[in-house]
């Protein structure tokens, strides 16, 4: 199984924590963004967005971060991130839809537009996109704040993929322009996120950021 990566990019560290978790041990391939490693012919072949991350397992070929993580569950024995019952399976991916759709859409570009782009030189801050969004995050924010208020994780009493999905843009949440007094049962989760082993071992140097890491 062969599984191609950015390294320290959000959907990638989704994705190897939970390789993590559960004890799983593809081939690594990292691509180099700035080597165009993500807009050869070769890798287009696999991922026509030319994006990552991307699992390759034999003829199975699997692009869209919670899709590969699904799937991951799905062929692993006895693991505890996706409930094999169908509601509990249903409430993760119910999350993992809500994440994708709401909360991370709205705080991906905001996260893009008022953080990596100043950070990494990517070119002037578009503030009516972040005005956009933030407006966004202020509608669905307080549906996980409300939550959150008396349970520790997003599904159940224990890790599962909704975690590692709802949490993925963890390193530039502080940076983010959010009032996050507003939020303090999200931040928690963040800090709860920071402190997990197998989402830890993912941070990136970052002077290695979507370059190949040191071996
Ligand atoms: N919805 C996709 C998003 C994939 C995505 O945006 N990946 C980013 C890294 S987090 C990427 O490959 N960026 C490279 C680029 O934009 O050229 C998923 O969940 O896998």
């Amino acid at each position: 199984m062969k599984l191609y990566l950015i390294n320290g990019s959000p959907n990638g560290r989704k994705v190897l924590s939970v390789v993590r978790h559960l004890g799983l041990t593809p081939e690594l391939i990292w691509l180099d963004i700035f080597a165009g490693d993500t807009q050869t012919e070769e890798y287009l072949k696999l991922n026509p967005n030319g994006l990552s991350p991307t699992l390759a397992d034999n003829e199975v070929v699997l692009w869209e971060s919670n899709a590969i993580n699904t799937y991951l569950c799905e062929t692993t024995t006895n693991q505890s991130l996706l409930p094999v019952h169908a509601a509990g399976k249903a409430e993760v991916l119910k999350w993992l839809c809500w994440e994708l759709a709401h909360f991370n859409k709205a705080l991906g570009v905001i996260a893009f537009q008022a953080v990596a782009k100043p950070s990494f030189g990517l070119g002037e801050t578009n503030q009516a996109i972040v005005d956009f969004y933030t407006e966004e995050f202020n509608r669905y924010g307080p549906v996980l704040e409300k939550h959150l208020e008396d349970r520790e994780f997003i599904v159940g009493d224990d890790w599962t993929l909704a975690d590692y999905a709802l949490g993925h843009v963890e390193m530039f949440q502080a940076a983010m322009p959010i009032e996050w007094e507003r939020f303090p049962n999200i931040v928690r989760f963040y800090d709860r996120i920071r402190g997990n082993t197998h989402w830890a071992s993912t941070q990136a140097a970052p002077d290695s950021i979507g370059r190949k890491p040191a071996d």
